[in-house]
């Protein structure tokens, strides 16, 4: 049988770690082991063929990091290095007489895309796009994508693979035991996404244990209808006596992998740590055996990829990304100015919606550029899913293409034109679809004609592969003043098609009004009674607060928040919202100080560069850094500490005081006055790490908090590193090594710098460091994270 075919069916045995058994062959740190494929095919061959006699049913290529980015720093090109694997891998298959297929191995591109890094997901998808093509040529029989921490970069590799070849396509991701992957990236969201691209296989890899994983997978297990992966870490590494050692055996490696194997994981292999001891276990017990079934949650849900939104109640949709009425919107669209469209986003989240519609329809704009810049922005800034809105397929293409999480699209109606221009935009990208109920002939007079239409719309969806729960009604909302008796056939057709479809139903609620007075109060009663008959996803301004009110009590009255708790919640907080704004009015103050604060928390760029000129007016430079961006920061990290926010919202809020401290170097030039830096720090990853990613965001951040950074940048030779150090009279050093193999090279760094330069104190972090391993190899400090190196160059600067 064809691996496709029996995918979800029997199990299918992976085979194990590549990396770390080169290692124990005798790679060196800092050695490029996809090299190897062209240099030592011999021995890349006969570990392929341990693994084909141990029972791999599936060989990954040598290519984890043959990347063009990662490639740079040898002598041979991608073409090359993935020609070479594959042909490896083949080679190994024909030798053994055995059958296994062919994966086309791709790991990480070792750069962070933007918003968090520099990167841009077309420069990511193009760079995976070379391997696949590549891959093709020289016959993968599938790709598999793995060790991915960040869900951006999983979109653009599996675009690149579902686009330019039709190999079956696995992704894995890689998760810490907080559930969530490097970038805050969760299980949820993971599926969501993946599945929504349409992925053979999905699961995770790497990071930790199978039994650390454990819960996790059963979790994937739980909510993804799509085969789940595992290929486990032989345990977490700890080092002794400077080398790396994996301390579990494959009885207690397989130990979890039976239990989960019960509750269906249909593909099983290893990661970093595994050889073929550990597989040939593995396809004892399990090979040819048949995936047990396990019964999969199926939900409606969209997502960020922090978070995901279940759409099984109520659920706010902001309306006020729109251009409609409102001249100050249009303006700042036809100048570009983004700023303005992020705080109308930044208000209405705050304000309590759940999603945000996103509507840039000006006929005298680039919408698609447009759409796209804003979407980036979005993203970088917020964690709530989004809703694309917008009558031009090519503009909603786009929009889901860049969007990092699963969307809604906004909207499809009736007519088959608009239907087969749009749907399979929805359906290769995963998204969720509004479809009006409305069509050549408009929309019908009575409930039961927009019935007919929204039946149409979930058939035509399911010819395409959209199931119903990606498929929201909108029954349409007339205008009381000009068409009275319509009202009550959209709440009629409402409650048709909830009772009758089982689908979600939607409704632009404040349509209602026009024409008449006191519109707040007929849009008020209209949405009770919409939410009355079943309505899901109320598309209001969530800035007014009786709205929301009603919103949140109505979700009360029909059972849906159980012992009221969410009503609680939301009615205190509005209380002491309401307060503290009535408490900053009557004081009378500029609130433009405390708004900077609160413009940096939340990401705002340009606004905070505009600020921090007002604020210039009567205070200086230090008073400022002192009195705003530092404390904004410190507000930031504790945040992102707690799981509040994650990596992308922090590296932002970084970037929103860079703006705030350019303004601020500018007046210190003009003016002369003092220094504002905070202290000068060396920053290095160690020799044979090519791995910065890490060191960089720590970089971004300390910068952030007034330190000038020396960045010798990354595979820093230890002279290199004590001659910074001696020549600016370093008071604090930062040395990063991410992989267990470099961490002796900053042992022997550290010990470089003490002999030169003793005054120096030395902090140290990286992936696959600890504290003890820190105080080992005679680290003064060791930072977790950025905020922990933060404040360890808050102790050395102490003013
Ligand atoms: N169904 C679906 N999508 C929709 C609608 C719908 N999208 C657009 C609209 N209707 C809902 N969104 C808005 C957005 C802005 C405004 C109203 C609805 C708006 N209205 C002010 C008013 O009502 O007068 C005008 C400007 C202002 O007060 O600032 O701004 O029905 N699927």
């Amino acid at each position: 049988m064809e691996l496709k075919d029996r995918l979800g069916k029997e199990v299918i045995i992976f085979d194990g770690a590549m990396g770390t058994v080169l290692q124990q062959r005798g790679l060196k740190a800092g050695d490029v082991p996809e090299k190897l494929n062209i240099e030592k095919s011999k021995e890349i061959i006969d570990i392929h063929k341990s693994y084909l006699k141990a029972g791999a049913e599936i060989l990954t290529t040598n290519t984890f990091g043959a990347n063009a980015l990662k490639m740079e720093e040898i002598d041979y090109s991608v073409e090359e290095v993935i020609a070479a694997g594959v042909e490896n891998a083949k080679a190994a298959v024909m030798e053994s007489g055995l059958e296994a297929a062919v994966a086309l191995d791709m790991g990480p591109l070792g750069e962070l895309l933007e918003p968090m890094g520099s990167l841009t997901f077309d420069e990511a998808y193009n760079l995976y796009q070379q391997q696949v093509l590549v891959g093709v040529e020289y016959g993968a029989d599938l790709i598999h994508i793995e060790t991915i921490a960040d869900l951006y970069e999983a979109r653009a590799a599996v675009l690149a693979a579902k686009e330019n070849s039709n190999l079956p396509v696995f992704c894995t991701l890689t998760f810490e035991e907080d559930g969530r992957t490097f970038t805050g990236g969760s299980i949820r969201s993971m599926i969501s996404v993946l599945e929504g691209l349409g992925v053979d296989g999905l699961g995770l890899n790497c990071s930790l244990g199978p039994e650390k994983l454990e819960p996790l997978v059963e979790e994937v297990l739980k909510y993804s209808e799509t085969p789940v992966i595992l290929q486990a870490n032989a345990g977490l590494p700890v080092v002794e006596d400077g080398e790396t050692v994996f301390k579990i055996t494959p009885e207690e490696y397989f130990k979890p992998i039976s239990r989960l194997y019960e509750k269906g994981l249909a593909v099983i292999g290893g990661c970093c740590g595994t050889n073929e001891d550990f597989i040939s276990l593995i396809a004892e017990n399990l090979k040819n055996k048949k995936v047990k079934n396990r019964t999969v949650t199926s939900e409606s849900l969209v997502c960020s990829p922090s978070q995901y939104l279940k759409l099984d109640g109520i659920n706010v949709v902001g309306e006020r990304i729109n251009p409609t009425g409102k001249a100050a919107f249009k303006q700042a669209l036809r100048n570009g100015d983004l700023d303005h469209i992020l705080k109308v986003a930044v208000e209405e989240v705050d304000a309590g919606a759940d999603i945000l519609d996103v509507n840039l329809g000006l006929p005298d704009i680039d919408e698609k550029e447009m759409m796209v810049k804003v979407i980036k922005e979005l993203q970088g800034i917020l964690d709530i899913p989004l809703q694309i809105d917008s009558s031009d397929p090519e503009v909603i293409e786009d929009a889901l293409r860049y969007y990092n999480g699963t969307a809604i699209v906004n909207s499809v109606n009736g007519e088959m034109k608009v239907l087969e221009n749009t749907l399979p935009a929805v359906k290769k990208y995963g998204a969720a679809v509004i479809g009006l109920t409305m069509d050549d002939n408009g929309i019908p007079d009575t409930a039961a004609g927009r019935y007919k239409i929204a039946e149409r719309i979930v058939k035509k969806g399911a010819e395409y592969g959209i199931s119903r729960d990606k498929i929201i009604i909108d029954c349409l909302t007339l205008t009381a003043s000009a068409q009275q008796e319509g009202v009550k056939e959209t709440l009629k057709a409402l409650k048709m098609v909830r009772e009758k479809l089982g689908v979600k139903t939607t409704l632009g609620v404040s349509n209602v009004s026009f024409g008449l007075p006191a519109r707040p109060v007929l849009n008020r009663t209209f949405l009770s009674m919409a939410l009355y008959q079943g309505l899901n996803l109320p598309i209001i301004d969530p800035n007014d607060q009786e709205m929301m009110a009603a919103v949140k009590a109505a979700a009360v009255l029909n059972n849906l928040d159980q012992g009221a708790a969410q009503y609680i919640e939301y009615m205190a907080e509005n209380e002491s919202d309401n307060d503290s704004k009535a408490a900053a009015e009557n004081s009378g103050e500029n609130n433009s100080k405390a708004d900077l604060k609160t413009v940096i928390v939340k990401g705002l760029k340009t606004e905070a560069g505009r600020l921090t000129e007002e604020i210039l007016q009567e205070k200086d430079a230090l008073e400022i850094v002192n009195d705003y961006l530092i404390p904004a920061l410190d507000t930031v990290g504790e945040r992102y500490e707690k799981g509040e926010i994650f990596l992308p919202q922090l590296v932002q809020s970084a970037e929103t005081v860079k703006e705030a401290f350019a303004v601020l170097k500018a007046e210190m030039a003009r003016t002369g006055g003092r220094d504002i830096s905070k202290g000068k720090i060396v920053m290095a990853t160690v020799k044979g790490d090519v791995h910065d990613i890490g060191k960089n965001i720590v970089k971004t951040v300390l910068e952030n908090y007034g330190y000038q950074i020396i960045d010798l940048g990354r595979n820093v030779n230890i002279k290199e590193v004590v001659k910074a150090v001696k020549e600016n009279e370093i008071k604090l050093l930062g040395l990063s090594a991410l992989m267990t193999t470099t961490v002796k090279n900053m042992e022997k760094t550290i010990k470089a710098v003490r002999e030169a330069a003793p005054a120096t104190k030395i902090m140290v972090g990286g992936a696959v460091l600890t504290a003890d391993y820190a105080e080992m190899i005679e680290a003064d400090y060791y930072a977790r994270d950025a905020k922990e190196a933060v404040e360890i160059a808050k102790k050395i600067f102490k003013e």
